[in-house]
């Protein structure tokens, strides 16, 4: 019987065959343990001497790391390994050879594991990695599917700038400027006054000179988009999102956890509601613990980790002043100085995974933060258009995958966190 390694425990006590890979391999005079894996997960292959044809075994002392196979076996339940299962190798059929595979099982440098990341992703931990990004993409789509969301898919090429101007990739259209999309979010607000709840899932690019563990020049996003929904509202949406992924991923990722050596007591306490803190109030509480930091000034990695150290789950920041956030910020009703917005940073030191707003609704307001914004009003007319005919209250966000899978996985740095890392300096492979 053909099958996979994840699918071997259909098969205890059967022969079977599975298309693989060798990743790694011990052996003696008698007895070789084959580390096998073949996309869906890992399996050890235990050849022994004196049970098999002699090329059989000939072949299993010879074969070479990331050489490909097919292998057949008897799957045998075992409680010692990782999977609950082993395989007696019954034999061997080499489909081709590997020579010198360059990633070993000894240490390696980062640099020299970036530039092998086409091989580096066969390794264990980087298909780990790889499965639980799968499990919060699979999640996203089941949460905002049950919740009437519609999924709506906006341009990449752009005419012009959704979050501000500083770090826009440019390129030509033909005869026309055009960048690279930094952000759906206006062609979304456009989608919700169409379809109500919306929400988007695609690659957006930032042309960030900033070399941190946080920031990739090309990057994932979720941007959800509400009509008749203020703040407060979009944030027991987001409360509820980001607790249905992470209780997902602990249901159907628990060998991927084991594998990364995530501390799942720590990912058990996310369940919303989750705690909330004013700027004003996370302002005092950073110079009350000796950060020079003032009024107006935006937070850093180090005053974000700060405030999320107070608190076990996700936290809100919310009311920003203005003058530090995008244009399309509604402002509070009582207080021009600071908008209905928040971030949600993540527990653990791993920074904002979501930025979010509700939105400016009235049309002269809109034109006053173009003009203070110096953007052009022609490439913005549209926009406009959804304030002109039936405006009505509206909210979204945008949640970063690469950081909420940094943090879920407990990752230092959010290369790990995509198959092809775009990084300042790295466009290969
Ligand atoms: O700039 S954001 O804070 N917000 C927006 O783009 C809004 N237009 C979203 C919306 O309301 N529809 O980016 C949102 C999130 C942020 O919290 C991070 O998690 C992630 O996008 N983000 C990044 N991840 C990786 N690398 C970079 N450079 C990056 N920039 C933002």
């Amino acid at each position: 019987m053909k099958t996979t390694i994840s699918q071997v425990g259909k098969y205890t006590d059967q022969e079977v065959t599975i298309g693989a890979w060798l990743a790694n391999k011990r052996s003696s005079g008698k007895i070789a343990f084959l580390q096998l894996r073949d996309g869906t997960g890992f399996i050890q292959g235990v050849v022994v001497k004196a049970e098999v044809a002699e090329e059989v075994f000939a072949t299993a002392k010879n074969m070479t790391q990331e050489s490909s196979l097919y292998v057949k076996g008897i799957v045998r339940s075992d409680e010692r390994a990782p999977s609950g299962y082993e395989l007696t190798v019954t034999g061997i059929e080499i489909i081709h050879e590997a020579v010198d595979y360059p990633i070993t099982p000894k240490e390696h440098g980062t640099e020299f594991l970036m530039d092998h990341r086409h091989l580096w992703l066969r390794s264990k931990r980087q298909h780990a990695v790889m499965k639980v990004r799968n499990e919060l993409i699979r999640a996203t789509y089941e949460f905002f599917n049950e919740n009437g969301f519609v999924k709506v898919d906006p341009p990449i090429l752009t005419g012009s700038s959704a979050e501000g101007t500083t770090n826009l990739f440019h390129t030509k259209y033909f005869d026309e400027d055009a960048y690279l999309s930094q952000s759906g979010q206006l062609y979304m607000e456009a989608a919700a006054m169409a379809l109500g709840k919306v929400f988007s899932f695609g690659p957006t690019f930032r042309a960030e000179k900033s070399k941190t563990r946080r920031h990739l020049i090309e990057f994932w996003m979720i941007e959800p988009e509400m009509a008749f929904v203020d703040h407060e509202e979009s944030l027991e949406v987001q409360e509820q999102y980001v607790s249905y992924m992470v209780q997902s991923v602990l249901k159907n990722c628990q060998l991927e956890l084991k594998v990364l050596g995530r501390d799942i007591s720590k990912l058990e306490k996310i369940v919303a509601p989750f705690p909330r803190i004013t700027y004003d109030d996370a302002i005092k509480f950073l110079q009350e613990n000796g950060h020079e930091i003032q009024w107006g000034e935006d937070f850093g990695a180090p005053h974000e980790t700060a405030i999320a150290e107070s608190f076990e789950k996700p936290v809100f920041i919310t009311h920003y002043p203005a003058e530090i956030k995008a244009f399309y910020m509604k402002p509070h009703p009582n207080r021009a100085d600071v908008v209905l917005c928040a971030d949600m940073i993540a527990p653990e030191g791993y920074g904002e995974i979501i930025g979010g707003s509700q939105r400016i609704d009235d049309m002269d307001l809109l034109q006053k933060r173009f003009e203070e914004h110096n953007l052009p009003e022609d490439t913005y007319k549209w926009y406009l258009d959804l304030r002109r005919y039936g405006s009505v209250p509206h909210s979204g966000f945008g949640l970063g995958l690469e950081r909420t899978v940094a943090w879920v996985c407990g990752l230092e740095h959010v290369r790990e966190t995509i198959p092809f890392p775009r990084l300042l300096n790295r466009l290969y492979p």
